[in-house]
């Protein structure tokens, strides 16, 4: 297990002087954020971020994210210009030394939750989702903003993507995401860049839109789309734990088994009706199993990426909801501290 930590560039107000003093802490998480979706990244650019981070003691073996075109997943004529544009952007990620892509295959939305500052009992605040509060919102009134996602939409042009998005069903989206594969593996095989799409957040269609990447049966057909070792996953529990249908730790034992988990995203969450909220990351404080997911990638020997995804905002602290230096580096310690038990008793037996 390779621990990390995302970092959003020189403007991130966490520096890396900070994040390398995380115990165990191996690499940035990052990606050139000055470029539009869908453009080829200059070198200039990714160098710049890489020696950054080498500076501090870090590598910038992990790129979160290299978006994907609308005009891909909608399969558009144009569609080829922009996997050609992808193709240079792994390839030049590549060289650079990266080894791992993160990526989502999520219309026009990114993760999506409906309030990001709930406070809890204990004065920490955190994202949340809840059902009732998503029923309320209208992404085509022209006032709607959610994070992750690229707010830069002019009102028309969102109800253009919606209107564009009422031929594609899952299936279809699946032929597209399916389309891309075939284009993009092969390149990553060449350049030893591992593919690792991440699941969709939630794990549910919203607004009408089609998701897919939801659940054991879809991932597993994800995975036959390119049968190889580079199309794989960044197995993120706390949206797949979601659904409260899905035991996450028998899918990372299950994908990690079979070496097709590149990049993990632990956090944890607690379900509640209709909807869930995020929590400190320790076993106790969610709803998910958190140390037996661990033991499960302990189990499975596994030598991929973490990174403790979204974190409370505690101890004052503001800044980029979930993404706040504190709760994560307590996340990131009891990974760590989870990890190396099962480790010692693995040597043991
Ligand atoms: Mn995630």
């Amino acid at each position: 297990m390779k621990m990390t930590f995302r970092w959003y560039g020189e403007g991130d107000r966490i520096p890396l002087d900070y994040i390398r003093q995380i115990p165990n802490m191996y690499s940035v998480v990052t990606a050139v954020y000055d470029v539009p979706v869908g453009e080829v990244w200059s070198n200039e650019s990714i160098l710049a971020l890489k020696h950054a981070a080498e500076s501090h003691g870090l590598k910038m073996e992990v790129i979160e994210s290299v978006p994907v075109h609308e005009d891909i997943k909608l399969g558009l004529p144009t569609r080829d210009k922009y996997i050609d544009a992808y193709i240079e952007n792994i390839r030049r990620l590549g060289r650079a030394g990266v080894k791992c892509i993160c990526y989502n295959f999520m219309p026009v939305f990114d993760w999506t939750r409906t309030q990001l500052d709930k406070v809890a009992a204990d004065g920490s605040n955190s994202l949340v989702y809840y059902a009732d509060q998503l029923a309320k919102m209208d992404p085509l009134n022209g006032e709607l903003s959610l994070p992750g996602w690229d707010s830069s939409y002019r009102k028309e042009d969102l109800k253009h993507l919606f209107e564009q998005y009422k031929a594609v069903d899952d299936e279809k989206l699946f032929e597209n995401l399916g389309y891309f594969l075939s284009r993009i593996i092969p390149v990553a095989e060449e350049c030893d860049v591992r593919m690792a799409i991440h699941p969709d957040d939630p794990p549910w269609g919203i607004f009408g839109l089609p998701r897919i990447i939801t659940s054991e049966k879809n991932i597993d057909r994800f995975l036959k789309l390119v049968d190889s070792p580079y199309n794989g996953l960044t197995l993120c529990t706390g949206s797949l734990g979601a659904d409260r249908n899905t035991d996450v730790a028998a899918l990372v034992r299950k994908y990690a088994a079979m070496g097709r988990i590149h990049f993990m995203h632990i956090r944890n969450i607690r379900l509640v009706e209709g909807g869930f909220e995020e929590t400190a990351h320790d076993q106790n404080c969610g709803s998910l199993d958190i140390i037996g997911i661990i033991e499960a990638l302990s189990d499975c020997d596994y030598d991929g990426y973490v990174r403790p995804d979204h974190g409370r905002m505690i101890w004052g602290e503001t800044g980029k909801p979930g993404y706040g230096l504190f709760d994560r580096a307590l996340g990131a310690s009891y990974i760590n501290g989870v990890w190396e038990t099962f480790r010692r008793m693995k040597e043991k037996k």
